[in-house]
């Protein structure tokens, strides 16, 4: 089998493979996402934009598994504001989460891992998602300068012969 890579393989049976650096310099690798923890701090929405242009999204925590990684992510980097903002809002109807770029509801099914008392709409004024610097959930007003995280998908090169 000598020469068969899994590069060469995934040419032979015509299937998408991941290229090397997959998620380019400054990403993160984890399972099917790359993740980008920024350097500068933004409001929310800005922060949301900043992430759209590096062809991604401000992050959205689909389940436990990458729940875990990410509060080990802020656990290390530890930002002095306490706080690093994620990808889901309220700001349409109040108490009703929602995760902005896949417009997924955080209904009673969906993963969350709220500090117990939150949210708490603080001075009826939160409506941004972020995490703690011990990983778990607050909602706080998005007009806070906060590091953000983004997301996105690796690139796959298809190749096609
Ligand atoms: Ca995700
Ligand atoms: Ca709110
Ligand atoms: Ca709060």
């Amino acid at each position: 089998m000598r020469g068969l890579s899994f590069t060469r393989l995934c040419r032979f049976l015509k299937i998408p493979f991941p290229t090397h650096g997959q998620c380019g310099d400054g990403w993160l690798f984890r399972e099917n996402s790359c993740y980008h923890i920024s350097h500068d701090r933004e409001e929310w929405a800005s922060a949301e934009f900043m992430c759209h242009t590096m062809g991604g999204y401000l992050v959205e925590i689909n389940n436990a598994d990458e729940g875990h990684f990410l509060e080990h992510q802020v656990k290390l980097f530890n930002f002095s504001e306490g706080q690093t903002w994620i990808g889901a809002t309220d700001i349409l109807v109040e108490g009703d989460w929602v995760w902005a770029d896949s417009q997924t509801s955080l209904s009673s099914r969906a993963y969350t891992n709220w500090l117990a008392g939150e949210p708490n709409n603080l001075g009826r004024n939160e409506n941004c998602l972020s995490l703690f610097n011990s990983g778990l959930w607050n909602d706080e007003d998005c007009d806070t300068h906060f590091h953000y995280i983004c997301e996105k998908q690796p690139i796959h090169e298809l190749v096609t012969l």
